[in-house]
């Protein structure tokens, strides 16, 4: 049997949390050999409702489960963490306005950047979920000076797999037949999925898809506000595509993709005329616990456009917390 890997999980009892622990106590992350001791943190006053999970965690009897630690001391559910799945965060509530939004999940991705710099292994996987994701991931990554950046990542996977499912929807194909979908930019209605290199059994995507005006006028926006059609459907936001989505992200960067392109929000260095380190939706594919970056892509003045949109709120929100993170 392998030696046990150390999973954090903030946001231990909230709700994508509620649908993600049990699959990766299953093995649904990190393969059915892998042992896993999970380490969960959320606030205080949610400590209790967090060790109800683990009743129901102990109640499945695992055997990959290898132990539980339950803390609200970042400090504590850091140590020699493996992976880091960052999902708590600060929710907007009425009348919060962005900027203080913003300044409320600095402080949270500061103490928890600093904290991962402190105890996590210096190979941690971090992966963050907890809107606005892309900014709180760079927060966490300028707090954490002696990790890689590159070990910093945020999830763009839901409107990946959003957008495929949208696809194979519109072409009759399956979602696995799909290849070579990117979403670029930002985890917010701004982001751009692009269709323009995509394949299904090796024929062009666009071609099949055959429709200009719905890949602009439906294709898009559906994929950009399916988190706001959600909420509207069901009254809460999703939850078990998320955590399917963050298990999809991991499971891959850990394993590997074999060829396969996938989204991951990750620092930039300066590809495709995106500024250094703002941590933007990009097509990856994953070796060895490693990513590495789909390079050279044609960008056509469509695109280009688009992907300064979403990097403009980017940079909105990188500016709104500079005073955080110098
Ligand atoms: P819930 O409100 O159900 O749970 C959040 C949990 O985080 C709560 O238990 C809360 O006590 C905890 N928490 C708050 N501050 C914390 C801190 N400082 N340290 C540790 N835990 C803390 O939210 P849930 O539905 O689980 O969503 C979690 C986050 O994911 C939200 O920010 C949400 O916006 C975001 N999402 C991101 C998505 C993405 O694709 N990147 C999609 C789904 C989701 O909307």
């Amino acid at each position: 049997m392998k030696a046990p890997k150390r999973v954090a999980v903030t946001g231990a009892a909230g709700q994508i949390a509620y649908s993600l622990l049990f699959r990766i106590a299953n093995g649904d992350m990190l393969g059915k050999d892998q042992p896993v001791i999970l380490q969960l943190l959320d606030i205080t006053p949610a400590l209790p409702a967090v060790r109800g999970v683990v009743m129901e965690l102990e109640d499945c009897a695992f055997p990959l489960l290898a132990g539980v630690v339950v803390t609200d001391d970042p400090n504590v559910a850091f140590r020699d963490a493996d992976y880091a799945l960052l999902v708590g965060a600060r929710p907007r509530s009425k009348g919060m306005e962005r900027k203080d939004l913003l300044e409320a999940n600095g402080a949270i991705f500061t103490v928890q950047g600093k904290a991962l710099n402190d105890h996590a292994s210096r190979d941690v996987k971090v992966l963050v979920v907890g809107n606005p994701a892309n900014t709180n991931a760079y927060i966490a990554m300028k707090s954490a000076p002696d990790l890689p950046k590159k070990n910093f990542t945020a999830m763009l996977r839901l409107d990946h797999n959003r957008a495929l499912s949208q696809l194979a929807a519109k072409t009759g194909r399956t979602v696995d037949s799909i290849e070579k979908l990117v979403v670029w930019g930002n985890h917010s209605p701004t982001m751009y999925p692009d269709i323009r290199f995509a394949t299904s059994n090796g024929d062009a995507l666009p071609k099949l898809v055959n429709d200009d005006a719905w890949v602009k006028d439906t294709f898009i926006p559906t994929v950009g506000k399916r988190g706001a059609a959600i909420i509207e459907a069901r009254g809460l936001s999703s939850a078990a595509s998320a955590a399917n989505a963050a298990l999809d992200h991991m499971r891959d960067w850990a394993l590997g993709t074999h060829g396969k392109w996938v989204t991951m929000g990750i620092p930039s260095t300066g590809a495709y005329d995106i500024p250094a380190d703002i941590v933007y939706g990009m097509p990856v594919t994953c070796k060895d616990g490693e990513y590495t970056l789909v390079e050279g892509l044609d960008i056509d003045a469509f695109s280009r456009e688009r992907m300064q949109a979403t990097l403009a709120e980017l940079q909105g929100e990188r500016d709104g917390v500079k005073h955080l993170v110098g």
